[in-house]
């Protein structure tokens, strides 16, 4: 049985997301956000504090997109991955990692400037300026994505799973309204998939009875007593 260590709506979401797309039995395990601060336990399983955190056996996994990966090797074959014999094996692994790379990456810092640092250390102008940044590279995804409904392989796979959470979290960041015509559409494709709503419904169902807060991580207020614990190191979602 696969366990998952989850925050609402955080990067641990991508490998929920495609637990349910792959019908794979798992076990949610809730965290209030950030466990760094707020379950502080959870540090001597993963000492870097972050989620997800995935054990499988004697695997243990803290990246998004490489769990994306594993859990595709684990139900291989799966058209959820595109093969090493594939023409677009390639764009796949770029896309996997471009998801959180090059897109999620730049919205932890608007996240940590505008929303999670005590108000006296926000820097709306670092806020703005990733936004920007992040709004221009996700336009790169436009000319592919008006051409064509997935980014890679012909039909939907773990890079979408991957890309398409960079898209959730600027939806929390109220960056969605500034979305291409073509990502904008393909973000509410995206949406409507039965593994997405499940996905979303089950670290719902998990939370309440785990007894933790249903916030999404990114909409999350810092507990204004844990600064002095977390100044070292900033927290992302
Ligand atoms: N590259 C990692 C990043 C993991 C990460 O930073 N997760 C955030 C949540 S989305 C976290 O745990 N933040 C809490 C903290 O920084 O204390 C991944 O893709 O999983």
């Amino acid at each position: 049985m696969i366990t998952l260590y989850h925050c609402m709506s955080a990067r641990s979401f991508r490998p929920l997301w495609m637990l349910e797309e792959l019908g794979l039995p798992y076990e949610l395990v809730m965290l209030p956000f950030p466990p760094r601060v707020a379950a502080r336990s959870y540090l001597d399983l993963n000492p870097l504090g972050t989620i997800p955190l995935m054990i499988d056996g004697r695997t243990r996994m803290t990246e998004s997109a490489a769990i994306c990966q594993y859990l595709c090797a684990l139900s291989a074959p799966t058209l959820l991955q595109v093969e090493p014999g594939e023409e677009d094996h390639g764009a796949y692994l770029d896309y996997l990692h471009f998801g959180e790379a090059t897109l999620t990456f730049p919205q932890t810092l608007v996240l940590r400037y505008s929303r999670f640092e005590p108000e006296h250390r926000r820097q709306p102008t670092v806020a703005d300026d990733y936004a920007k940044w992040f709004l221009a590279r996700l336009r790169t995804l436009e000319p592919v994505l008006a051409e064509q409904a997935h980014l890679c392989g012909a039909r939907f796979t773990a890079a979408d799973v991957s890309v398409g959470y960079a898209l959730m979290l600027a939806q929390h960041l109220e960056l969605a309204s500034r979305f291409t015509p073509a990502v904008k559409a393909y973000w509410e494709r995206l949406q409507q998939r039965d593994a997405y709503i499940r996905a979303l419904r089950s670290q719902e169902v998990a939370a309440l009875a785990q007894g933790v807060s249903t916030v999404a991580a990114p909409d999350s207020i810092p507990d204004p007593h844990a600064d002095a614990d977390r100044s070292p190191e900033p927290t992302t979602a």
